[in-house]
């Protein structure tokens, strides 16, 4: 029985240790905490500026670092997680395009989905050659429903990704996707205008979304003014996304406070 107790006891344990980050965002969520994640394209990164940006990613409000693209070509994954890693203790969560954008020195990956699209390779095709990879990890795998939404013009995920995003004035077929997302035990929602969008997702639609859903929301493509983060936040966001205004601008969270 003792031995029994010791060994439920060290799974528990184990469980919530694989489990960290996703229970902290949960704990953000009830907490009404906001989190903020600075994403970085390993293709975009100019490697001697990296201290700069590093420096002004720990003066930053962000909570988490996202790290990937659509089309990462390099092989340099690793090496900048490990330089990120020895002056920012930011949690990293890989934000992969592909298989091919998996990096053991990570802590968390999102396992996406991409629920708004009809593509086979990127519903369940790269998750099938992925899943042997992160078997051999310590990666929190955090499944998560993705959903481009339409944002005025061809983004690199409808590119790549060869699918259509969903109407942006379609509220109630967003819902459905998202509940869908939910039903299938993804534990995140990502609204996705995709990367330097010309138009954010619609508040309307994220203040439905995250009031229909009980899992956390993430928002990001497109917002490019710390307003456009507090409406977003304010819509029932969890967790927004800043890509391309922060790569553009490493001052952007110095403007004013959000
Ligand atoms: C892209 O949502 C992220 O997947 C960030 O988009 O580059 O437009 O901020 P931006």
């Amino acid at each position: 029985m003792l031995a029994f107790k010791k060994t439920y006891t060290f799974t528990l344990i184990m469980k919530k240790k694989e489990q960290y980050m996703y229970s902290q965002i949960l704990k953000a969520k009830v907490k009404n905490q906001k989190l903020l994640a600075v994403l970085l394209d390993p293709d975009k990164i100019i490697w001697e500026d990296l201290h700069n940006l590093i420096s002004k990613l720990n003066q930053s409000p962000a909570t988490h670092i996202f790290i990937g693209g659509s089309l990462v070509q390099t092989d340099i994954l690793d090496q900048l997680i490990l330089k990120i890693k020895e002056s920012c203790h930011l949690p990293i969560v890989l934000f992969p395009g592909n298989p091919s954008q998996i990096s053991d020195q990570a802590d968390a990956i999102l396992f996406l989905s991409l629920l708004s699209g009809r593509n086979p390779d990127y519903l369940i095709d790269h998750q099938v050659k992925a899943a042997p990879i992160l078997k051999k990890t310590k990666l929190e795998i955090i499944s998560t429903g993705y959903i481009l939404i339409e944002s005025g013009g061809e983004t690199a995920v409808e590119r790549i990704s060869k699918t259509k995003p969903l109407d942006r004035k379609n509220l109630d077929l967003a819902l459905a996707t998202a509940q869908a997302g939910e039903m299938l035990g993804n534990k995140l929602i990502y609204l996705e205008a995709g990367s330097g969008a010309k138009q954010a997702v619609p508040l309307e639609m994220i203040k439905l979304i995250s009031r229909n859903i009980g899992i956390p929301l993430i928002v990001g493509g497109g917002i490019v003014s710390l307003q456009g983060i507090h409406d977003a936040y304010q819509a029932g966001a969890d967790l927004v996304v800043i890509g391309t205004a922060f790569e553009n601008n490493l001052e952007f969270f110095n403007f004013d406070k959000i």
